[in-house]
């Protein structure tokens, strides 16, 4: 008895770790495969400009010692990324999607263009 509850209670957690790293953060290859790579680095985004099909997905991968994000209000925020992490956003409708690291905002733009 003591066993079994203390499975089931721990299976939600491993469940919701698991979604976590798959969608969010540090996603093993195979879930960015076919994704589009932007680095942040150097305070920029490279490239600064990606075109891509509609229901592809942008990684964006941060290879500088500061945090960094990427923001379009209402369509996508891959929340603070620490050195390393990366974040995996699919765009599936199209338009032209101007973006911005909400820490550096007046110099670290992007585009996302989706068509
Ligand atoms: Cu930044």
């Amino acid at each position: 008895m003591f066993i079994r509850s203390n499975v089931s209670a721990r299976l939600p957690l491993c469940l919701a770790a698991l979604v976590a790293a798959l969608l969010l953060t540090g996603s093993p290859p195979s879930a960015a495969e076919g994704a589009v790579t932007v680095d942040m680095r150097n305070f920029k985004f490279d490239p600064p400009t990606v075109r891509i099909e509609p229901g592809k997905r942008v990684l964006f991968v941060n290879r500088d010692r500061a945090r960094h994000d990427a923001v379009k209000r209402g369509v996508f925020d891959t929340g603070i990324l620490p050195f390393g992490e990366s974040a995996l956003v699919r765009f599936s409708r199209r338009g032209v999607y101007p973006y911005l690291c909400t820490l550096h905002p007046y110099y670290m733009r992007g585009k996302v263009i989706v068509d």
